[in-house]
């Protein structure tokens, strides 16, 4: 089996057209280098993939932990398809990352739950900034890319289960 190095490498053709879809994209403030980055490849390939510019509504927090409030308010708010949540959270001294990481990955499962809503997990969880890095656009691909694609995907999804 070949070693998957670049962690946005997918197959174009299966991703589904998103020219009927409105999707969000909220980015935390925390860490800019990586957030603007991821963001602006999700957005990107969400143009690539028929998205409108139109229907992709961006939106900022000041920290990863605030992303799930944004999503609660979106998804509850807003008639978006899906909501890509871009954060980045790395290691420090304190244990401050234990607990934005684990309220940040249940709140925003329980949104998706609750609501029905599509919400995507774009959030680096990194020992090092270089990592992080590594991830937003560096060696390992772009994690904001790979949202944007599970966006689309989970968008259709939504349709094939709730239009039958
Ligand atoms: C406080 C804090 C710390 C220490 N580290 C990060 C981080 O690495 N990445 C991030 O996105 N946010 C961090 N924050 C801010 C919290 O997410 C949050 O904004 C504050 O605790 C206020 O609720």
């Amino acid at each position: 089996m070949q070693k998957q190095t670049d962690l946005s490498a997918y197959d174009p053709n299966s991703v589904p057209d998103g020219a009927p879809y409105r999707i969000a994209i909220v980015a935390a403030e925390w860490n800019p280098e990586v957030t603007n980055s991821m963001l602006q490849g999700a957005y990107d390939t969400l143009v690539e993939h028929g998205v409108a510019k139109d229907h992709i509504d961006v939106h900022h927090v000041p920290g990863t932990f605030e992303l799930s409030t944004a999503a609660s308010l979106l998804a509850r708010h807003t008639g978006v398809d899906a909501i890509i949540c871009i954060g980045c959270v790395i290691q420090g001294e304190t244990r401050h990352f234990e607990f934005i990481c684990q309220a940040v990955s249940q709140g925003l499962t329980n949104v998706a739950i609750q609501t029905g809503t599509p919400v995507i997990f774009s959030v680096l969880t990194t020992n090092t900034p270089q990592q992080a890095l590594d991830r937003a656009g560096g060696k390992h691909g772009n994690k904001g890319v790979e949202g944007a694609i599970t966006a689309l995907k989970m968008c259709a999804l939504h349709d094939n289960i709730v239009s039958k």
